[in-house]
């Protein structure tokens, strides 16, 4: 089982991004749990459990908790994670998973997972902020196994230079792997889907599966 820890600002297409990874997860075979953290309600467990239990019925309801922290979502995925230990047991403790995602609230650059709840972390920004991100970095930004730049679709309107962006990102990330997406229009999905596959060691079972 790997343990995917989903972070960023708030806002940058963490909960969208878990869906996409989700469904295609899920239709390579894969069994998939997620676990949300919202600060005051369970608003995203909601609408994952709208767009994958009810509408296309592809998640069961019982791979799905919603936590809410009632505090810094920060403090809830590094400093104090009980919460979700408890969550990762209880999912766990049902049935086997090959895939748990676990999505932080949305918090600063600095946040980062404790390792008693990620094995792999995956960093969304956007491009909806400008492009000073990833520039001006932050450790989820440098220590993440994995960077997004979501919303490349909006990146004309706000003026945002994905060419500095590339650059940038380059520089900050000293070699570990980024990519730009369009979680609205698919752009760079499948780049991603394999990148991801490829860290964790299993683009040969999916290669295998086509
Ligand atoms: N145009 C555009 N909109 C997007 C894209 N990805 C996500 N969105 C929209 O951006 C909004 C926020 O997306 P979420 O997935 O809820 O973001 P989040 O990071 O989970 O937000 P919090 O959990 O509140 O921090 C939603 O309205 C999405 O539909 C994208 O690539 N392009
Ligand atoms: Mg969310």
């Amino acid at each position: 089982m790997i343990r995917v820890g989903v972070l960023g600002p708030v806002g940058s297409g963490k909960t969208t991004l878990i869906e996409r990874m989700t469904e295609m997860l899920i239709s390579f075979g894969f069994s998939v749990g997620i676990i949300t953290n919202d600060v005051i309600s369970q608003h995203d467990a909601l609408t994952i459990y709208r767009k994958l239990v009810e509408e296309k019925k592809i998640l069961p309801k019982e791979n799905l908790i919603g936590i809410v922290t009632g505090g810094c979502p920060h403090t809830a995925i590094r400093e104090d994670p009980s919460l979700n230990v408890m969550a990762l047991n209880k999912l766990t403790s049902r049935k086997n998973f090959d895939f748990i995602f676990l999505e932080s609230g949305g918090d600063n650059v600095m946040s980062t997972f404790s390792p008693r709840l990620a094995d792999y972390t995956i960093f969304v920004l956007d491009t909806s902020a400008g492009d000073k991100y990833p520039g001006k970095g932050g450790l989820g930004i440098f220590e993440s196994d994995l960077l997004i730049i979501n919303k490349i679709d909006l990146a004309e309107y706000v003026g945002a230079n994905l060419k500095k962006m590339k650059e940038d990102a380059i520089k900050v990330r000293n070699g570990k792997p980024f990519t730009f997406i369009s979680l609205k229009t698919g752009e760079g999905l499948e780049d991603l889907i394999k990148t991801f596959l490829g860290d964790v060691g299993l683009d040969r079972e999916t290669e295998s599966e086509n």
